[in-house]
């Protein structure tokens, strides 16, 4: 995969592509990304990237020319025209299903804004996508454009985590992971617990779905609320219930395992 990134800062870039899977995602020529830098690409002499905004109010704004003028280059070497994609914080918040969606694609090509937003033409006129990483304030979209090369990277066919453990993906979606262990058996006190030294994998497999559970209840009602359960899941969340676990999510999954969630939506 190509992906093209605008910015006016492009020297943020260098540490978080470098290492791990995306460096070498990038050395074993599995991705391709090209920084660029926007100031280059500025119309005026003093090389400007943003003004003031017509209307008044507080901030600069990002000028469209130095966009149009960018992708115009860009256009010669693409083959066919990439993706475009704004971040911004209006845009629609980049989630698991979308970067899988975003990992198939042949090429992207990435608008990172700075200063309070990017001139409106900039949207009409070249952006397809425009995609947030979160509800909270970042100082520009090039942190934004990392998060998402990263999590599109270790999908890439070829990359570690890429397609390839999608049966167990898909089945743990909408799930929290289970508690992990490693050695010593017991450190500061606490063992870690029998039936991961039992070798009843059985038994384990479903230690781990409960716990799985469990963790989603308490944590992340949301997603509990979207994730296929099996007759077993069902049976977990019971014992859960049962055992007093669940504290205050116990409301939650009564209504979950009561099973109109469907009806519910749909009113
Ligand atoms: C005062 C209004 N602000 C909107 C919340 C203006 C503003 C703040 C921060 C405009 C741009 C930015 C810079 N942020 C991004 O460019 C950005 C972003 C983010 O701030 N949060 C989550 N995802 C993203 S993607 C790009």
């Amino acid at each position: 995969m190509r992906i093209d990134v605008l910015s006016i800062f492009p020297g943020m870039f260098a540490g978080p592509l470098d290492d791990s899977v995306v460096g070498r995602a990038r050395s074993e020529g599995i991705l391709d990304v090209r920084l660029h830098d926007l100031r280059a690409y500025a119309s005026d002499r003093h090389r400007l990237t943003d003004d003031y905004p017509f209307g008044g109010g507080s901030g600069m704004v990002m000028k469209p020319e130095p966009f149009f003028a960018a992708l115009a280059a860009l256009a010669e070497q693409w083959a066919s025209r990439p993706r475009i994609i704004l971040l911004s914080p209006q845009g629609a918040r980049l989630d698991q299903g979308g970067v899988v969606q975003l990992s198939r694609l042949e090429g992207m090509c990435l608008l990172c804004g700075r200063y309070e937003g990017v001139d409106e033409r900039v949207r009409e006129g070249l952006v397809d996508e425009e995609l947030s990483i979160g509800d909270y304030v970042l100082t520009g979209g090039e942190l934004a454009a990392m998060v998402l090369i990263d999590a599109v990277a270790r999908l890439l066919p070829g990359t570690l985590g890429g397609p390839g453990s999608t049966v167990e993906e898909s089945f743990n979606e909408n799930l929290l992971e289970y508690p992990q262990y490693t050695r010593p058996r017991s450190f500061a006190g606490r063992p870690v617990p029998e039936v991961l030294l039992s070798g009843d994998h059985a038994a384990i497999r479903t230690w781990r779905r409960k716990q799985s559970l469990l963790r989603t209840a308490r944590r992340r009602p949301d997603l509990l609320m979207r994730a296929e359960l099996s007759r077993e899941d069902r049976m977990l969340l019971k014992e859960l219930l049962r055992e007093g676990a669940l504290a205050e999510a116990a409301g939650l999954v009564k209504w979950v395992l009561a099973g109109d969630q469907g009806a519910m939506v749909s009113l």
